[in-house]
């Protein structure tokens, strides 16, 4: 491994790369406040910037960096130009813009409270349903990034293409967790391990893991469609860090993961109730048949119980260990140097996380 490519494999993103992420976010917000398409009037001036601080900033921006990072790693150097730097930074911001599109919606459909640390969006006093509106500007948002900063490129209209496949797989997998929760009657007996992994590899893993992936790829000249295995193991990856945040929904501290958990009340098809089924006796799965997805503190306590009495803890435990030895297993098989360093960073990104 070169060193320079060892460094950014074990501090995760370099202090660099962070200090040029966020100062690009200040610039690319001015243009969308300054856009000619649009007439701005000071109040939907002032509306626009608080929505856009509140909802791109205050996340781990592990996905945003990923994309400089893993550049440097595809390019074997940590030396880029300031026009190199500027355009992954750019696109990692359109990856940041895509997940507060998503998460501002998502949050109105879970029914959520807060979201990294502060009250979901449409919770705040005067916004309201005019989340569903402001979801639909960031949105916007991207094409307009994308349009500015990359039209002209040889690669455009490929970003362009890759930014819509991703977001029409993401929604796709909002819907099927949408309707799988609501869909006629409630029935726990439809939820299972193929159901789960369908729903997360299409509504997370590939706008969270695959996206800066390949927008680094794009950047450095390289054809998607040499990438297949790439994107499989990238998909993998994405598959656990739902079950991660399926866990974390019921396990994690809301104070440090910035968000209460709404999944048992929710009914979701979450990867614990998957585990609870496949192990739980008749007399505990009546318990969850009769407590599952009812927002009564009591029933969500029994729910919690039976997870506990099921030992779901240690189970996660073992399919964590599990999903990393397969992970490391398929990395190392990768037959570019480069490409296994950008895969590696991540899963040592996401390993054993507690937010
Ligand atoms: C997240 O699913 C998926 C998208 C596309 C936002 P989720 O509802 O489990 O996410 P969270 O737990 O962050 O609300
Ligand atoms: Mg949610
Ligand atoms: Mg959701
Ligand atoms: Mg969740």
């Amino acid at each position: 491994m070169a060193a320079a490519a060892a460094a950014v494999v074990a501090n995760g993103s370099s202090g660099d790369s962070k200090a040029a992420f966020a100062e690009i976010y200040n610039r690319l917000k001015e243009e969308m406040l300054e856009d000619p398409a649009f007439e701005f009037t000071d109040e939907s001036l002032q509306w626009i910037d608080r929505m856009l601080d509140y909802n791109v900033l205050g996340g781990k921006c592990n996905r945003g960096l990923s994309v400089i990072d893993s550049y440097k790693m595809l390019k074997g150097t940590n030396v880029l130009s300031k026009e190199e730097i500027f355009l992954a930074c750019t696109l990692g911001w359109c990856i940041e813009w895509l997940q507060a599109y998503f998460l501002v919606l998502d949050d109105i459909m879970d029914n959520s409270q807060t979201r990294r640390g502060q009250p979901c969006w449409f919770r705040v006093p005067q916004v309201g349903l005019i989340a569903v509106n402001d979801g639909i500007i960031l949105r916007n948002h991207i094409s307009r990034i994308l349009q500015r900063h990359f039209k002209g490129k040889p690669y455009y209209v490929d970003l362009i293409d890759l930014f819509n496949e991703v977001e029409f797989k993401t929604a796709s997998g909002q819907l099927l967790d949408l309707i799988t929760t609501h869909e006629g009657e409630k029935d726990l007996t439809k939820y299972n391990l193929t159901v789960h992994r369908r729903i997360v590899q299409y509504k997370t893993a590939y706008y969270s893991f695959y996206l800066p992936v390949a927008c680094a790829l794009l950047l450095s000249g390289e054809n998607l469609d040499n990438f297949g295995d790439v994107k499989n193991i990238l998909v993998e990856m994405g598959t656990y860090f739902q079950v991660q945040d399926d866990y974390l929904d019921c396990y994690g501290d809301p104070e440090f993961i910035g968000k209460i958990g709404t999944d048992i009340e929710d009914y979701k098809c979450s990867w614990l109730v998957v585990q609870a089924l496949e192990r739980a006796d008749e007399n505990q799965k009546h318990i969850l048949f009769e407590n599952y997805g009812k927002s009564d503190p009591e029933c969500i306590a029994k729910v919690k119980g039976l997870y506990k009495e099921l030992n779901l803890e240690a189970v996660f435990h073992e399919y964590e260990r599990d999903s990393y030895d397969k992970l490391i297993a398929d990395i190392e098989a990768q037959p570019n140097k480069a490409v296994q360093n950008v895969l590696m960073s991540f899963l040592h990104k996401i390993y054993k996380r507690q937010k």
